[in-house]
């Protein structure tokens, strides 16, 4: 094959490939993603986080219905979300793909998840 045809190749699969990252990064920005941190649910800052903050912080979310998400952190099943709840749930939810875009984020860092709005 000659030089300059396989050139044209590559060319060719470089455009698709960057086609297709593009529209990746554009279902990522239309999807909602539920916020990280404990501090975006806690709206009044008791550091408890009960079902009407939770309803609130994720409205529009449609992957997965909220209240069984929020069951999911509420491990004692008394309608609080602790900090410690918060923290001990989430590793489960990222690996059902709910807090999956939060990985990235706090690899380096295991306190910022729940610290940070
Ligand atoms: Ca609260
Ligand atoms: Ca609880």
């Amino acid at each position: 094959m000659p030089f300059r045809k396989q050139m044209m190749i590559l060319l060719i699969f470089a455009a698709c490939l960057m086609f297709s990252c593009a529209k990746e990064a554009d279902n990522a920005k239309q999807a909602v993603l539920l916020p990280c941190y404990f501090g975006s649910y806690d709206a009044n800052s008791d550091d408890i986080v009960n079902v009407d903050e939770f309803m609130d912080a994720t409205q529009g979310y449609t992957k997965q219905q909220p209240k069984l998400i929020f069951d999911r952190f509420d491990i004692n099943g008394d309608g609080k979300i602790t900090p410690a709840e918060f923290r001990e749930a989430m590793p489960g939810l990222q690996k059902d793909q709910v807090y999956d875009h939060c990985k990235k984020r706090c690899w380096w860092c295991s306190n910022c998840c729940n610290k940070r709005r």
